[in-house]
C-alpha cells in the first residue's frame, strides 16, 4: 500500500485533517514543544488532532465559558484523557491506579464509556504527561482510544458463559493488538522513548495504517449470542460469535454499523450493519484486517462528515464491498450461521458462572463512579478492589461487573456491597437499568443539551407515569444524548432523546429491545412538559394494549406511531403515521 494509491482512489481535495496527518511524521507533529508551552494551558488545533490519537482532547469547562470570557480570561482548558482496555477488563490493581489518577490529576471521578473504556476529564495540560505514565505502568493504555484508527475493540463479558467468554475476549484482544498503530511517537512523547531512525520505511512504521491513518474513527465489537450488549449492529465491524456444540466455532461477520448523524443534513444518517458471511476463529484477524485496508483506501478522505465506513459500503453497494474483501482474502467467507439476539441490556446482581466463580454486576448511573453524600460508590469500589482476586469487566452498557468472586470470597465482597450500600444501584427502576446517557455538558464541546446531568430527572418523571399505568418493572430501552453523534447510540433504543437546543431533545421511538431495529423521529425540538404529555398517553396505551411479552419498540410500530425503519437510508424518511 503506497499513498499514491490512496490519492488515486480519492480524487477530491483532501480535508485538513488528512493534512495534519500527513505532515505529523507518525503522530508527531510539534506535541513535544507544545505541551511543554508554559504561557498557555492549550495546545495549538493541529497538535489537538493528533493528541486525539493518543487518546487524550482538549475540552473547555462549558459551566465556566461566559463568566471567563466576560472576564477576558482565556478558557478553563483542560483535557479528556480515554484509557483502552479491550473487552474492558480491569485488574483490582489498575482499579486502584485509576482511582488514584481521579483523585490526584483529573476531576475526582472515573467515566466508564458506552465502548467499555475509562474516561478522565479535567486534566491540566501539566499533568497529561504524568497522567498517561502512571496509566503505563499499569499495563493500560490510552494510545488509539481516540482518533483515525481502530478503537476498543468490544467484548460481550456474559459471566454466564466465563469460557466461552474467556475464549472470545482473546481474540478481542488479538484483534486489538493487530490494528493497534505501530508508530513511536506515543513512547517517545509520553514514556520518553527513544526517537527511531526516520529512515524507516512506511511499511515498517504503519504495516496497516499507512503515513496518513483512516480517512476516519473505526470501530468492532464482537457479541456472543443470546447478549447483543455490545451492540453490534452500531460497529463498523461487527462479529457475533457462533457457538456449536458448546464451543466456539467462528464469527458471523456484519459490516457498516455507525450511529452518527447531523441534525438537518439527511446525508448523514444512523446505520445498522449488514451480516454477510461467517468466518472461523483463525481467520478473524485477516478479515478485520482487510475490512480496515478497503476503509483506508476507499472511505473518503475530503469531507470527515461523509466519511465514515457505513458510507463507503451504502455508496457503492455490499455486493462491492464483498467482492472486494473476497479478492483481498483470496478466499470466500462462508454463508452465515444462525442467531437470535434477546436484548442489548446488562443482568444485575450476582450470577454464579460456569467455572464455578461468582460476579456482581453493578448498575452505575451513566457510568459515572463517584461519593455521593448517600452513595459512596466510588469508595465501595476502591474497598472492594483492595481486597479482591478477581477483576474488573465494564460492560458495553456503562455498568461494571465485580468479576469472578470466589466462592469463599463472596461474604466479604456481599458485605461491602452491603457496607456502602452498592445494592441501591440494583435496585433501580427497570427503566432506569436500561438507561444510558453520554457525557455531553459541561465537557463535550459538542454538546446541544444536557445528557448525563439531565437524564436521571427526566427518568425520575417517566418513573411516575409508569407506576400510574402499571408498567413500573417494565424493561424499555431509553437513551439520551446532548447532540446527534450518538454516543450512547441513541439510535437503537426504543425510546431516545437527541439534544437539539439547550432543554430541547428530538424524540425517537421503536429501536428494536435486542439493539436490532433503528428508531424514528417522533417529535422534534420538544422540552421536559411536551416529552412527558407525549408519552402518557402512548405509555397507558402499552399498559392496556400490549400483546403479551410485547416490547416497548415492538408496540408504537404495530400502534402506529412511528414507521418501521429497515436500513439507515430510511430514517429520516417523513414518519407518514400521524396519531
Ligand atoms: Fe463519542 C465524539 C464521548 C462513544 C460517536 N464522543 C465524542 C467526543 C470525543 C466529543 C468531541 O469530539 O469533541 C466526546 C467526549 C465527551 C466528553 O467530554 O467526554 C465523546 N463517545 C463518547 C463517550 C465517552 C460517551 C459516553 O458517555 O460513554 C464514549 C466513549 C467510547 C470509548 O470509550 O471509546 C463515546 N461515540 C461513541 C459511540 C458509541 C460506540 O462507539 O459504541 C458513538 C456512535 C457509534 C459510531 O461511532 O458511529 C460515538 N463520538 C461520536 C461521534 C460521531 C461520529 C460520526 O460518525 O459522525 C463524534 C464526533 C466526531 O467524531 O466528530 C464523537
Ligand atoms: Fe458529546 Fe454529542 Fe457525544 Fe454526547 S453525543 S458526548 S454531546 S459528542
Amino acid at each position: 500500500m503506497s499513498e499514491n494509491n490512496l490519492l488515486s482512489k480519492n480524487s477530491a481535495p483532501h480535508s485538513d485533517v488528512e493534512d495534519i496527518k500527513r505532515r505529523s511524521n507518525y503522530l508527531r507533529g510539534s506535541l513535544t514543544e507544545t505541551l511543554k508551552d508554559p504561557i498557555t494551558g492549550s495546545i495549538p488545533e493541529d497538535d489537538n488532532r493528533l493528541m486525539k490519537h493518543h487518546g487524550s482532547y482538549m475540552q473547555d469547562d462549558r459551566d465556566l465559558r461566559n463568566e471567563r470570557q466576560k472576564q477576558k480570561l482565556e478558557p478553563a482548558y483542560q483535557f479528556m484523557l480515554r484509557v483502552r482496555a479491550s473487552g474492558g477488563v480491569v485488574t483490582p490493581e489498575q482499579w486502584l491506579v485509576l482511582d488514584r489518577i481521579a483523585q490526584q490529576y483529573a476531576s475526582g471521578s472515573i467515566r466508564l464509556t458506552t465502548r467499555q473504556s475509562i474516561q478522565f476529564h479535567g486534566i491540566l495540560k501539566w499533568n497529561l504527561k504524568n497522567t498517561i505514565r502512571d496509566v503505563n505502568e499499569t499495563l493500560l493504555t490510552t494510545l488509539a482510544a481516540c482518533g483515525d484508527v481502530n478503537r476498543n475493540v468490544m467484548c460481550n463479558p456474559n459471566p454466564h458463559q466465563s469460557d466461552l467468554h474467556a475464549e472470545v475476549y482473546e481474540w478481542a484482544c488479538r484483534i486489538s493488538r493487530h490494528l493497534d498503530p505501530k508508530t513511536t511517537a506515543y513512547h517517545e512523547i509520553w514514556l520518553d522513548g527513544e526517537k527511531v531512525v526516520s529512515s524507516q520505511s512506511e511499511e515498517e512504521q504503519e504495516p496497516i495504517y499507512g503515513r496518513v491513518y483512516l480517512p476516519r474513527k473505526f470501530k468492532i465489537g464482537i457479541a456472543v449470542p443470546p447478549s447483543n450488549d455490545v451492540d453490534v449492529f452500531s460497529q463498523d465491524l461487527g462479529l457475533i460469535a457462533i457457538v456449536e456444540n458448546g464451543r466456539l466455532a467462528g464469527f458471523n461477520v456484519a459490516v457498516g454499523g455507525g450511529m452518527g448523524m447531523t441534525h438537518g443534513d439527511p446525508k448523514t444518517y444512523p446505520q445498522i450493519s449488514k451480516v454477510i458471511g461467517f468466518c472461523t476463529p483463525e481467520q478473524v484477524i485477516e478479515v478485520a484486517e482487510k475490512t480496515v485496508t478497503i476503509q483506508r483506501d476507499y472511505g473518503d478522505r475530503s469531507v470527515r462528515k461523509h466519511a465514515r465506513f457505513k458510507y463507503t459500503i451504502d455508496d457503492r453497494g455490499i455486493g462491492w464491498f464483498t467482492d472486494e474483501l473476497t479478492s483481498r482474502l483470496g478466499w470466500k467467507l462462508e454463508e452465515a450461521r444462525p442467531f437470535r439476539f434477546d436484548s442489548n441490556g446488562d443482568r444485575y446482581g450476582w450470577v454464579k458462572g460456569s467455572g464455578g466463580s461468582w460476579h456482581f454486576t453493578l448498575f452505575i448511573q451513566n457510568g459515572r463512579v463517584k461519593d455521593e453524600e448517600d452513595y459512596p460508590l466510588m469508595t465501595g469500589l476502591r474497598e472492594i478492589a483492595k481486597v479482591h482476586s478477581g477483576d474488573f469487566r465494564i460492560t458495553p452498557n456503562q455498568n461494571l461487573i465485580i468479576a469472578n468472586v470466589k466462592t469463599q470470597s463472596k461474604k466479604k465482597i456481599e458485605a461491602l456491597i452491603e457496607q456502602y450500600r452498592l445494592m441501591d444501584g440494583v435496585r433501580f427502576s427497570a427503566l432506569r437499568r436500561n438507561s444510558m446517557a453520554c457525557v455531553a455538558l459541561p465537557t463535550c464541546g459538542l454538546a446541544m443539551a444536557e445528557s448525563e446531568r439531565y437524564l436521571p430527572t427526566l427518568l425520575g418523571k417517566i418513573e411516575e407515569i409508569l407506576s400510574e399505568t402499571g408498567l413500573g418493572e417494565e424493561e424499555i430501552v431509553i437513551r439520551m444524548t446532548g447532540c446527534p453523534n450518538g454516543c450512547a447510540r441513541p439510535a437503537l433504543a426504543e425510546l431516545a432523546f437527541i439534544g437539539k437546543a439547550p432543554g430541547k431533545y428530538n424524540m425517537y421511538l421503536g429501536g428494536g429491545f435486542a439493539g436490532d431495529r433503528l428508531n424514528k423521529l417522533y417529535k422534534e425540538n420538544i422540552g421536559e412538559k411536551e416529552i412527558l404529555d407525549s408519552l402518557r398517553p402512548i405509555l397507558a396505551r402499552y399498559a392496556e394494549e400490549r400483546e403479551p411479552g410485547e416490547h416497548f419498540g415492538d408496540f408504537v410500530i404495530r400502534a402506529g406511531y412511528v414507521q418501521e425503519v429497515r436500513d439507515g437510508q430510511e430514517f429520516h424518511e417523513q414518519n407518514s403515521v400521524t396519531i
